[in-house]
């Protein structure tokens, strides 16, 4: 089968690849570098058909497409702090954008398309775990337009048949992640902190959880989505069903790493939501998916990649 994944050569998308070339698939990338690296795609990168380019651009999206029997659409601009300071620009790729991919997708009469949601759908709604039947309520432009991504790909399915599946992302981490902007994912920016032997910065109290995800379950599931009978037209939570308070990743992190970590209490971050936990049964019923790698497990493996990868720099 050929695959076409979005966003390729991010921190999700270059794994993604990196297991469908193991799985024996051709695999097409399109990403423009914006957020994506090459040097995530260094170990397949002559086995893969690699197009540098944005789904902004209709047609670089349906050269792309050619001859494709999933897409996998992950590229986007992933940051919520930017789509406050840059709604239109966010708008832009995340919908603007995935249309162009729904298009094209839909005339290269692909079997499936698969979206990267995100938990950022559900807002500020209190109940744990989060359910896919609550109502969405996303509480920046960020996650307003996953949200519509979602019904842009459920409309697709019913307009024009094209199958779909949409995966809502919870706080995924591992190798690859970038720590380099002050918005990057939290348990990459404690990485990075520890081995440049800096404080970690916790905004507020520490006591906020979440469901981090290592990337592998998150890679599993997402292929799963793309085959599984029953999926199309629906929506799952990506994410383990557990939830890890700050503070607790850092006593762990401490006994990981076998360094003494002080963090630094700055003030909360504005818009931060409290806790967030997925509930997987869904996923687990439809996709036959479960989440293999557990959270300390996968910390583990990120603190060796990291330390590997940044050590010397
Ligand atoms: C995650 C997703 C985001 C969106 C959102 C939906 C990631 C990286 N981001 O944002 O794309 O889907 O969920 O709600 O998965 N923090 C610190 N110190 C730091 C950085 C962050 O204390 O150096 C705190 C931050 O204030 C927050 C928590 O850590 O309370 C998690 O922050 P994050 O940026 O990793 O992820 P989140 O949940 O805001």
């Amino acid at each position: 089968m050929r695959y076409l994944v979005t966003g390729g050569a991010g921190f999700i998308g270059s794994h993604i690849v990196d297991q469908l070339v193991q799985r024996g698939q051709e695999v097409v990338v399109l990403d423009d570098l914006s957020a994506g690296k090459e040097a995530n795609l260094a170990g397949v990168r002559d086995k893969i058909d690699f197009h540098i380019g944005s789904i902004t651009d209709l047609a670089a999206v349906q050269s792309a497409c050619k001859g494709v029997q999933y897409v996998i659409h992950l590229a986007a601009r992933t940051s919520v702090p930017r789509s406050v300071l840059n709604p239109l620009e966010t708008n832009h790729v995340n919908i603007d954008g995935m249309l162009n991919v729904l298009v094209a997708a839909r005339d290269a009469q692909v079997r499936r398309f698969v979206f990267a949601a995100s938990s950022a759908a559900y807002g500020e709604t209190p109940t744990l775990p989060k359910v896919e039947s609550m109502p969405a309520q996303p509480i920046s432009p960020y996650g307003l337009t996953k949200y519509v991504g979602e019904l842009y790909a459920q409309v697709f399915g019913r307009v024009y048949g094209l199958e779909n599946a949409c995966l809502r992302y919870f706080n995924v981490f591992g190798p690859r992640q970038d720590p380099s902007s002050q918005y990057s994912g939290v348990l990459s920016r404690f990485m990075l902190a520890v081995i440049e032997g800096q404080a970690p910065v916790v905004f507020g109290d520490g006591e906020q959880s979440r469901d981090f995800t290592y990337v592998e379950n998150i890679v599993d599931e997402t292929l799963r989505a793309c085959e599984a009978p029953g999926a199309s037209g629906l929506v799952f939570n990506g994410g383990t069903g557990a939830r890890i308070t700050l503070n607790h990743v850092l006593k762990l992190l401490e006994q990981i790493t076998g360094k003494t970590i002080k963090p630094k209490y700055d003030a909360p971050r504005n818009g931060d939501i409290r806790d967030s936990q997925a509930d997987v049964s869904l996923a687990g019923r439809i996709l036959g998916y479960e989440p293999r790698v557990l959270f300390e497990e996968g910390l583990k493996r990120t603190w060796d990649w990291y330390k590997q990868a940044y050590a010397k720099m």
